[in-house]
């Protein structure tokens, strides 16, 4: 067997070894990194469950991750790179040889045109895999490019903008459990695992604490799995986030229900988001959000004065897709400020790193910088770099506008835009356009249907795994990361199927900048906002020759707090004893956290000036589409496979709709609609949920086919990004358009255009 650094083992040695064996690992298909048990029978991947032995999951799976097997074992996987021939079909090609050739055409294309005409779009299972990402980063700087992408800016971008805008809080966020009360916004910490309540089993942490006594607060127009735990669920219209928010900011202030003290010695700004607030009386909330006014004002007395500690405010995709969600998250950023609701000087810091390097969490504030408006320019929509990164929104219109800076490569990083752009028409003539589009992907995926090359990948359990990304993500929001001090380290699992011809991520990156004579440095750096924790690490590709995963893994992992080697000690993951206190603020510290930022006051007042009754009464377009999460799929992964468990034989997405609007529409469940937006139009169909509110429908996001495959939508769903144009209502800074709360009718039958 090949040794590697480290003396380990290509694959754990049972999976070598033949029969069967069980062995503690980690699933990687979401942000959680569960720690899991995985059976292998004589090489092959038979079996994931939870790890009873796990210090932190404690035996906890969802069903995504359980299906690992069937994944991995799938018929549909990708077990060859794919070469798009001229007559469009596709033919396996050494992956090698595909680099030879990417290399080449990549190399040909930067020559004419310039290395702004190469782009990356990395995307949701590109961040199962330390280090691919990052490679295509440095390969991209390699090139010269400036041109790189994430799904964030059509995810959260609030949340970066928000921050940017009000500060940073250097001893990171208050610690969910424990807390007396949580207020979400927009979000389904249950099923979504994201952020909010700990993902590890969060069902189970949110029915712990509210036994103990927490009180949750929940705004979403569906009574969500999350909400199902509220006392006190505001189910409004949805869109009306930043409104309700600033009502109960309101609601606080007036009472005089702040932290006076916090305010005075860490805020600035507090003045004019009193006077900004002012209108947004409780009445005039209720109105306009169609909930009961007395129960905002009772939201705003229990978050503010319940308990000792109180608790934060979250905020989820939901709020961000419906428009100003910068403002929404910045609202709750200033809810939880004027309450004093961040960590103090001896409290424990509750996010300490483990494989990320140490640091000194301190009770003062990063004040606040420009998020915004700096950086690359895009030739559209006069946008910019942002803290959220690039405008992913605007992508399809940067490669589509002919001229100077056009983007005419492409590479995408286990993501989908054919499933999870907006504006699905144009995002597929983006994507014809292009002259090169690689896909590095497991299957073949709706985009990876229109690539000149896919590159074929192996699949998490066939690689190597580690939880540092997960320690990063406090860097990136409020509410999320572990809870304590936790790390795994997994060898590989098993090997990939006989016969095949796969590569890793970084692998692909490293050996396309290589034929292309490129020198790749992967550069790392972590820090709140515009705080640098630690100097950023480089890793020199070209000091690293013979570079294994496990090693380029140690390298990043070189200036943890732990060591890798200590992690490995125990393989099923561990909790380690980390007794740290917030240090108490710099002598001298002058920053203050801003709540009273001039672009989000100025938004404030546009929300308010902004004739909301119009929509209410819209006749045309009745109902509102928001999103939702399917339990069982994580986005587009896992879309290909024929009729796998997961869909339960179900393989559309449904339109949710309260049964009383069925009724009102004469629909039966199971019936076929149409449903509308003034953009475009797409199947469905529809199903009863009495958790959604009247006149408001969800559907699942990232089904269907390409754009002229709408007739088969019982054998894969429909796309809802069609209904949502990319270039008509969208955020001035991170270019979202409108996702969530979109205008749409619903009409029974489909007739094809
Ligand atoms: N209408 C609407 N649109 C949305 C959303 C919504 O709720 N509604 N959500 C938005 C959000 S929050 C996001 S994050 C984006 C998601 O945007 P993307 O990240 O672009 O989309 P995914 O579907 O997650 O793409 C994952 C791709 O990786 C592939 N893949 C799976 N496993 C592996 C692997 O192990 N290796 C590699 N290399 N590839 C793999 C899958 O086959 C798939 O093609 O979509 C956004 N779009
Ligand atoms: N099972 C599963 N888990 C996932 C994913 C998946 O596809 N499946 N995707 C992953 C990804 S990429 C992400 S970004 C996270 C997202 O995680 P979350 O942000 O938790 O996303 P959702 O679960 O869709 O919850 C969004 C909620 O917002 C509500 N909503 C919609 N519009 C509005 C509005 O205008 N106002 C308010 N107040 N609420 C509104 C919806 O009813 C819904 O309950 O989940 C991740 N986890
Ligand atoms: S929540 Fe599910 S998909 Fe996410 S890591 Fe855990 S088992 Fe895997
Ligand atoms: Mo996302």
């Amino acid at each position: 067997m090949e040794q590697l650094a480290g003396s380990e083992p290509r694959v754990a040695a049972h999976a070598a070894s033949g029969g069967t064996q069980t062995v503690p690992t980690i699933c990687r298909l979401c942000q959680a990194h569960c720690g899991i048990l995985a059976t292998v029978s004589d090489g092959r991947l038979t079996e994931v469950k939870g790890d009873p032995d796990n210090p932190l999951f404690k035996g906890y799976t969802c069903p995504k991750g359980r299906a690992l097997p069937e994944l991995h074992n799938s018929a549909s996987r990708l077990l060859h790179s794919q070469k798009r021939q001229p007559d469009g079909t596709y033919a396996s090609i050494r992956v090698k040889r595909a680099m030879d050739e990417i290399s080449a055409r990549l190399q040909a294309i930067v020559a004419q045109h310039g290395p702004r005409s190469v782009a990356v779009y990395t995307g949701t299972s590109g961040q199962s895999y330390p280090g691919g990402a990052n490679m295509a980063a440095a390969l991209l700087q390699a090139i010269g490019s400036p041109m790189f992408f994430t799904p964030n800016p059509i995810d959260s971008p609030g949340k970066q903008i928000a921050a940017s805008a009000h500060g940073n809080w250097l001893a990171g966020d208050l610690p969910f459990a424990g807390a007396d009360t949580w207020l979400l916004v927009g979000m389904n910490p249950v099923i979504s695992k994201a952020n909010g309540v700990p993902f590890n089993n969060p069902a189970q942490r949110l029915k712990e604490e509210v036994a103990r006594g927490m009180k949750l607060i929940v705004i979403d127009p569906r009574k969500t799995e999350t909400a199902n735990r509220a006392a006190i669920h505001i189910q409004p219209r949805p869109g009306e986030d930043p409104t309700i928010l600033a009502g109960l900011i309101n609601v606080i202030i007036g009472a005089g229900l702040y932290d006076r003290q916090f305010v005075a010695s860490e805020v600035a700004g507090f003045e004019a988001l009193a006077a900004t607030v002012a209108p947004f009386t409780p009445d005039y909330v209720a109105g306009r959000a169609e909930i009961p006014a007395a129960q905002l004002v009772e939201a705003a007395h229990l978050f503010a004065t319940y308990g000792e500690r109180g608790g934060m405010a979250n905020v989820g995709t939901g709020s961000n897709f419906s428009q100003h969600g910068n403002l929404t998250e910045y609202l709750a950023l200033c809810l939880a400020t004027i309450c004093g609701r961040w960590p103090r000087a001896g409290d424990k810091v509750h996010r300490p790193n483990a494989l990320l390097p140490a640091y000194t969490a301190k009770a003062q504030a990063s004040g606040p910088f420009q998020g915004w408006g700096y950086g690359t320019r895009l030739r559209v929509r006069d946008l910019t770099d942002a803290a959220c990164g690039l405008p992913t929104a605007a992508l399809a219109d940067e490669i589509l506008l002919e001229g100077e800076g056009q983007v005419r490569a492409l590479i995408c990083n286990g993501s989908n835009p054919m499933a999870a752009w907006p504006d699905q028409r144009r995002t597929q003539k983006a994507m014809e356009k292009l002259e090169l589009l690689v896909c590095v992907d497991v299957e073949m995926a709706l985009t990876a249907r229109l690539a000149d090359y896919v590159i074929a990948t192996r699949m998490t359990l066939e690689t190597p795994g580690m939880t540092q990304r997960v320690e990063a993500l406090k860097y990136y929001t409020v509410g999320i990361g572990y809870p304590v001090p936790y790390a795994q380290y997994s060898p590989r699992i098993v090997e990939p199927p006989t016969g095949s011809d796969l590569i890793e991520e970084w692998e692909f990156y490293n050996g396309v900048g290589k034929r292309m004579g490129l020198a790749l440095k992967m550069g790392l750096k972590y820090g709140f906002g515009k705080f640098d924790e630690a100097p950023p690490l480089v890793i020199d590709m070209e000091q690293s020759d013979n570079l294994t995963t496990e090693g380029l893994y140690e390298k990043i992992c070189e200036n943890g707090r732990f060591k890798l080697d200590d992690v490995r000690k125990h393989p099923h993951g561990h909790i380690f004893e980390v007794e740290e206190t917030v240090q108490a603020k710099d002598p001298g510290c002058e920053e203050r956290l801003d709540v009273g930022n001039r672009h989000m006051m100025a938004e404030l007042e546009q929300v308010l000036a902004f004739d909301f009754t119009a929509e209410q009464a819209d006749r045309d377009y009745p109902y509102r589409l928001i999103s939702r999460r399917s339990n069982n799929f994580l986005n587009s992964a896992g879309r290909t496979l024929p009729g796998t468990k997961l869909s339960r034989g179900k393989l559309y997405n449904p339109l949710f709709m309260h049964p009383e609007d069925l009724t009102e529409l004469g629909l039966e469940p199971g019936q076929t609609v149409t449903i509308a937006s003034r953009h475009d139009r797409i199947p469905s169909i529809v199903e009863a949920d009495e958790t959604m509110r009247r006149k408001v429908v969800s559907t699942y996001h990232c089904f269907g086919g390409l754009v002229d495959d709408d007739d088969r939508f019982v054998e894969q769903g429909s796309n809802v990004g069609r209904l949502t144009p990319s270039d008509v209502e969208y955020d001035p800074i991170s270019g979202i358009p409108r996702m969530s709360n979109i205008a749409v009718s619903i009409s029974a039958g489909w007739k094809q255009a």
